[in-house]
Parts: C-alpha cells; structure tokens; sequence
C-alpha cells in the first residue's frame, strides 16, 4: 500500500545523504529522496542510478552483479509496520523492472531506467506515496 511505501521511502531516503559524493547527484537535480514521487520529477539521471545503487548497498538490498536481492528486498520491506502486505507485490513489480533492462551493461544507467519503471508501475498498483505521506513518517527514522 502507499501508506507502507511512505515508511520504506522516508527509510531508505535517509541514506542518500551518505551517497551524494560518490554517486554525484546534486541536490539541484533531487534535494529530498522523497521528491522521487513527486508528479513533476523525471527520473532520467545517472547520478540518481548510481545514488540508488549506493543507498540500496546501505541495506545489504543488491546481489552483486547490482540486481536486487530477493530475499533481502522481502525482508527490508516486511520490517516496517504492515510491509508483509507491499513486500511481495514491491519484490514482483522491481523484478519485472530489472527484465525489460536487463540487457544494459552500465549499472548506473541501468538502475535508473529500473527506478523510473518502477515509479510507472508502483503508481499503477496503486502503491506510490504522496510526498505529504513520506513527510508525516519521515521523524520516526
Ligand atoms: O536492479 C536494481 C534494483 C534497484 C531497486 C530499487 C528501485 C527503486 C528505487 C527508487 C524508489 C525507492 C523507494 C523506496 C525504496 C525501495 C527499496
């Protein structure tokens, strides 16, 4: 649900901080992780791929060829308050993502078109948050 999404947003946001330097993506392209939802935001940099990457690695999250890791994603997602209801369709909606890209050797490039995938496809499901909603979680982490 996008209540759940709230909580994994304002969670794995909180990382993006340690990951600017060495992602390179400047706060002029995303100042918060959460605007990520925003309408208006488009989901096109390489920074924001290789920024993902990095935050992602934060929580043990890829497999080491920088795909997701099942099982980790599963149990990341099921420690927030209700995630056992958005862990399998997250872990399902990522996945399918990561196939219609697979065949892109850059990591970075890659992951982005998978986040932007994502974005269309979580708001479909009806699983994408409003900024407000991330806002309102985002003191408890
Ligand atoms: O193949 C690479 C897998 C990358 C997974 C991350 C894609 C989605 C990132 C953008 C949105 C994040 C919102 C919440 C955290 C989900 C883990």
């Amino acid at each position: 649900t996008a209540e759940v999404m709230s909580h994994v947003t304002a969670h794995f946001g909180k990382a993006l901080e340690e990951c600017r330097e060495e992602s390179g993506l400047s706060a002029e392209v995303l100042e918060e992780f959460q605007h990520f939802w925003r309408e208006d935001f488009e989901v096109v940099h390489r920074e924001l791929g290789c920024a993902i990457i990095c935050m992602s690695n934060k929580f043990s999250l890829l497999q080491d060829d920088s795909r997701m890791h099942h099982v980790n994603m599963h149990d990341y997602v099921k420690s927030f308050p209700n995630g056992e209801v958005l862990s399998g369709t997250l872990v399902e909606l990522i996945h399918n993502c990561e196939k219609k890209y697979d065949g892109m050797t850059d990591d970075c490039d890659r992951v982005v078109k998978v986040a932007a995938c994502f974005k269309v496809d979580a708001k479909a499901a009806g699983i994408a948050p409003e900024v407000a909603m991330i806002e309102a979680v985002m003191e408890k982490y």
